[in-house]
């Protein structure tokens, strides 16, 4: 496969033509600076777009460019002897409790170079730009010391320059206890709260932070500790909650306004009470239920007749969702979740951006936002949730350029 690298990309500016809307309409879009500065039917668009360059869609869907706002991209090594683990019958929490699980990716994350991680992290990045991500979330939480989690939150922004994408970085230092802190969570919290997370905020490195609450990880209390410390820097939050059980972890975050609680498997009516309340979006995370083989499902009717907005993302990690593909989340997110069509591209678009605190730049295309979109070789938006292992992609304008194919 050949890559032209973004830099080396052609400019998306000029009168797009030849679109077709996601409700199926004609449509033609012109793109300045980068920016789309008007959408409209074909024909209709202002005189001072009549001379500019042409990008004809040949017909194409267009949608906003899709955002992944979970994941875990920067990581060493992988963890294939533990899908052969479990298929040999052990739980991921046993094999968390034996010292595999996210500990053994710390060690391997420890071991690597910055030059390594990134490495590997911009070419699983690249499977998901490929597919028309055009905004990523990438986490820490496999370095669990200082200059560990320093060095995966480095890769995410290099990979955002690399790429020309929008990366939102998650400090996740509270993911699991470091094996030297063994017995000693408290101290391993103060750690996190008093020297990491201010650090790596000083350094730029943190856009929001995240917490890994639940009985194999951090309590409640540990989890409300990392929160306030974050509140004091003037952070969003954000957390995975009720993976594995009822913690009453979503309460907790929506009181400190989270922007999403992720997993929800076991969400309470008063979780997704407070959810709502808080304007918190559910994060549905399909590749890592099915990859566990877990039959609890996430609470979708009750989340839907709440109102909560539900996002779709790939948790893209070595243990529980090795998954690079968007797409697949969306169908997984359909036929294991029962999302309707429309709710799962909402999920890996408009919804997924609000996850991120994105919503007045991404997930939506309108008028005045950075040109990020797909042209998609489907007759109806719904094949993108339908078809799967392959990838309809045509074109992808990405911060206004034509980042991946061509139109
Ligand atoms: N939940 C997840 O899905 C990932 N982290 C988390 O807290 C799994 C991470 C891993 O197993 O490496
Ligand atoms: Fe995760």
């Amino acid at each position: 496969m050949t890559t032209t690298t973004f830099a080396s990309a052609s400019s998306a500016d000029g009168l797009w033509t030849g679109l077709r809307a996601m409700d199926g309409a004609p449509l033609a879009l012109a793109v300045e600076a980068g920016q789309v500065q008007w959408m409209g039917l074909p024909g209709t668009e202002p005189a001072r777009f009549a001379q500019v360059v042409r990008h004809d869609g040949g017909g194409a869907l267009v949608t906003p460019g899709l955002v992944d706002c979970h994941t875990h991209l920067v990581y060493g090594g992988h963890r294939a002897h533990e899908f052969a683990l479990r298929l040999a019958g052990a739980s991921y929490e046993e094999i968390a409790r034996a010292g595999g699980g996210i500990v053994s990716t710390v060690r391997a994350t420890r071991e690597a170079g910055e030059d390594v991680l990134f490495a590997s992290a911009s070419a699983r990045l690249s499977q998901l730009l490929a597919e028309g991500v055009c905004a990523v979330e990438v986490k820490s939480g496999y370095g669990l010391a200082l200059e560990h989690e320093r060095k995966q939150l480095r890769v995410a922004r290099r990979l955002a320059q690399a790429h020309g994408v929008a990366v939102r970085t998650t400090f996740l230092g509270a993911h699991a206890l470091p094996p030297e802190y063994a017995g000693r969570s408290g101290e391993y919290i103060d750690l996190v709260c008093r020297e990491m997370l201010p650090a790596l905020h000083a350094e730029g490195l943190v856009d929001a932070v995240d917490v890994f609450c639940e009985r194999i990880a951090f309590s409640l209390e540990e989890t409300e500790r990392v929160f306030q410390a974050a509140r004091a820097l003037g952070l969003p939050i954000k957390l995975h909650a009720e993976q594995l059980s009822d913690m009453g972890g979503a309460q907790l975050a929506a009181r400190y306004g989270a922007l999403s609680c992720d997993h929800v498997e076991h969400l309470s009516q008063a979780g997704i009470d407070a959810m709502r309340a808080a304007g918190t979006v559910a994060v549905l995370l399909p590749g890592a239920y099915y990859t566990l083989r877990d039959t609890h499902l996430p609470p979708i009717a009750a989340l839907r007749a709440a109102g909560v907005p539900m996002a779709v993302a790939t948790d893209h990690n070595p243990g529980t969702s090795p998954a690079l593909s968007l797409l697949l989340m969306a169908n997984m997110a359909c036929t294991l979740f029962g999302l309707t069509v429309p709710e799962a591209l909402a999920g890996i678009t408009a919804h997924a951006a609000r996850a991120l605190g994105l919503q007045d730049t991404h997930g939506t295309l309108a008028v005045g936002r950075p040109a990020d979109f797909v042209l998609w070789n489907v007759r109806e938006a719904s094949e993108l949730a339908y078809w799967f292992g392959q990838r309809p992609v045509r074109c992808v304008v990405r911060q206004g350029r034509i980042a991946e194919g061509a139109p």
